[in-house]
């Protein structure tokens, strides 16, 4: 397989809620979509999930742009490709930038699942009909609105709740959640916000059952998450501390997690997810899919990954309408009684709507 063209779009979309974590709140969601053309006019589609600000890793939608434009897309353009593990491979000699790496990555699985007319969950090795999905709450304004936030997602279906918590919003944060729904499955996501010093914080939330608390420390700590999941039963999960094989392999090594979020992006693509997910197996430990408030593309790519079988936790992956008045394809991703259908058809199984692509598309550059 030969791609002879790439179009490369920025687009911005507004949430219908800001997003509020321990860095700030976000609405207006910015993202890149690659769309790639093999030498028959079939189209496979990738998006990247970096932000326009540096918080959740060092990437922005300028830098990935950036990188894209200069390195990535001559790498990959008129190069012959035999499998998408590949790419990963051309891009081996530009250091991280992984959801750069993954966005034109993600657009040649979905081209060459299509090429094999087969679904890219199938591709990958997953078998899943149905895949389990959970809600993750940002920060709210008041404790009343957590409350009926959660209650309708309960309603909604959701199989777990996530929220997100920081030192002043935790404990009592979580008490109350527990008073409500003493036995719902309930986890809290810090994003870095703690450190060693806080562990009598985190002991206290030890006690209120739950799932796992995810990324307490800081990105590079994990020899402190060792040394706090050694103190507590409830299992840490990590997330921003996992963006390669490598860094798994050596948090499992140190014993600094249970569980890991997987997230396509954040390990440069489903080639190094797939590898991090069969180690984790090997290993004994849960994953997820981690989500990255995406738009329909990335949410597609994150429902395949999420039928390989050591998914065995709910992911973030929700439906399009919790985040959007209209998502980028058709049909949109439908959450039901808490599962999303693993779609069948070829590819990434979903069609990018090009009219509202356009509609909320601000630059374009096209590649031959
Ligand atoms: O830490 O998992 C996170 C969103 C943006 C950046 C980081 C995270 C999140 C979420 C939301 O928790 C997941 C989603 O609904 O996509
Ligand atoms: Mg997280």
């Amino acid at each position: 397989m030969k791609i002879i063209q790439i179009t490369l779009r920025h687009l911005k979309m507004r949430m219908k809620f800001p997003f509020v974590t321990s860095f700030g709140a976000m609405q207006d969601k910015e993202f890149l979509v690659v769309e790639a053309m093999d030498q028959n006019g079939r189209i496979g589609w990738g998006e990247s999930v970096a932000f326009d600000t540096p918080w959740y890793t060092e990437e922005t939608v300028k830098t990935n742009w950036h990188m894209l434009e200069d390195f990535m897309i001559p790498a990959i353009l008129h190069t012959k490709l035999h499998h998408p593990d590949e790419v990963g491979q051309h891009l081996a000699y530009i250091r991280k930038n992984n959801m750069a790496k993954s966005a034109i990555e993600g657009a040649v699985w979905d081209l060459f699942a299509k090429e094999k007319r087969v679904s890219l969950a199938k591709l990958l090795g997953g078998n899943k009909e149905k895949i389990e999905v959970g809600i993750s709450i940002g920060l709210q304004q008041s404790m009343d609105e957590l409350l009926q936030l959660i209650q309708s997602k309960l309603n909604e279906g959701y199989k777990r709740i996530k929220i997100k918590i920081k030192p002043g919003y935790d404990i009592q944060l979580i008490q109350e959640i527990r008073k409500h729904f003493p036995t719902i499955p309930l986890m809290a996501d810090a994003n870095s916000a703690y450190s060693l010093e806080d562990i009598h914080l985190i002991k206290e939330l030890d006690q209120y059952n739950l799932m796992m608390i995810e990324q307490p420390l800081s990105v590079d700590d994990l020899i402190d998450h060792a040394k706090l999941q050694k103190e507590i039963s409830t299992p840490i999960c990590l997330d921003e501390s996992i963006h390669t094989y490598t860094d798994a392999r050596t948090a499992i090594k140190l014993n600094a997690c249970k569980i890991i979020n997987i997230k396509i992006g954040r390990v440069g693509g489903l080639s190094e997810a797939k590898k991090i997910h069969d180690l984790c197996m090997e290993n004994g430990l849960a994953v997820w899919c981690g989500g990255m408030l995406e738009a329909g593309i990335g949410r597609a790519h994150n429902i395949a990954l999420t039928a390989l079988s050591n998914f065995t936790l709910p992911g973030d992956t929700a439906g399009s309408s919790h985040y959007w008045e209209q998502d980028i394809i058709q049909p949109e991703v439908i959450v039901e009684n808490g599962y999303i259908a693993v779609p069948t058809a070829a590819g990434i199984g979903y069609e990018p709507n090009r009219k509202t692509m356009e509609q909320f598309t601000i630059r374009e550059k096209i590649f031959t």
